[in-house]
């Protein structure tokens, strides 16, 4: 079986890759030690630049392996595209006082949430239209080998629904299915989702490029 190794800290993106994975029997991993390797700084000002700086540092550390890692986020058209590229942080005004770009922390979840809900408050929802964006890069030996770009087009709501998934999910609405992000399996997830969506692009790109991921036994 395929493997592929992501560099991501954050466990709902691994479970979606993994979702992602399962129907064309992939194998995913983290990479070995992952949380004790040195954090990349996120400043790049676009989903693209902060991918391949993160496959590209992280693979560096499993040399002759691909290392595939994604930058991923929400862009609400009533609030210019934010949080975008600084979605992971979106509360740092809120919890420590200082802008998402000067932020050294991921901020959790619910009170990303909150500020999204908080910024919107007036907007009607017709106005409310957003979508999620995902960038992934592959990388190997700190080289960028590509990158592919994933969308998913949605509205935000004015209170979360449903208990799976991550980050926004339980408040972006998916209306071609209706339902939120949190109110999809995995499988569903895996198939609507801008990160299931790049994820297929990555795969038709290993078909062609001949690239097949490590084998577990070249451990
Ligand atoms: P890594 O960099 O370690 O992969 P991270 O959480 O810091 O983890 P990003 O910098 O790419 O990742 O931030 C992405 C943020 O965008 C994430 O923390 C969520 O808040 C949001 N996000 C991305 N994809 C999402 C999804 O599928 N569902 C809900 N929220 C998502």
């Amino acid at each position: 079986m395929r493997r592929i190794l992501i560099a991501t800290s954050n466990a709902g993106k691994l479970r979606d890759f993994a979702g992602a994975a399962l129907a064309h029997g992939i194998e995913i991993a983290g990479i070995p030690n992952f949380s004790s390797l040195p954090t990349v700084v996120e400043d790049g000002n676009t989903f693209e630049e902060n991918a391949r700086k993160k496959a590209e540092q992280y693979s560096r550390h499993v040399p002759g392996d691909m290392v595939v890692a994604d930058d991923s986020g929400l862009e609400i058209d009533a609030l210019n595209g934010e949080p975008g590229v600084h979605s992971a942080r979106y509360a740092a005004p809120d919890l420590h006082g200082k802008q998402p770009h000067e932020a050294d922390a991921n901020t959790d979840d619910e009170a990303n949430n909150a500020r999204v809900l908080r910024e919107l408050r007036n907007v009607p929802p017709e106005k409310r239209t957003a979508r999620f964006v995902c960038v992934l890069a592959v990388a190997q030996d700190g080289k960028t080998l590509a990158t592919f770009r994933g969308g998913a087009e949605g509205i935000i709501l004015d209170a979360p629904r449903g208990s799976d998934g991550f980050g926004y999910d339980p408040l972006f609405y998916f209306p071609q299915i209706r339902k939120t992000f949190a109110e999809l399996s995995a499988e569903e997830k895996a198939r609507y989702s801008h990160r299931g969506a790049a994820f297929r692009k990555f795969l038709e790109w290993c078909d062609r490029s001949g690239k097949a991921g490590s084998s577990p036994s070249s451990e």
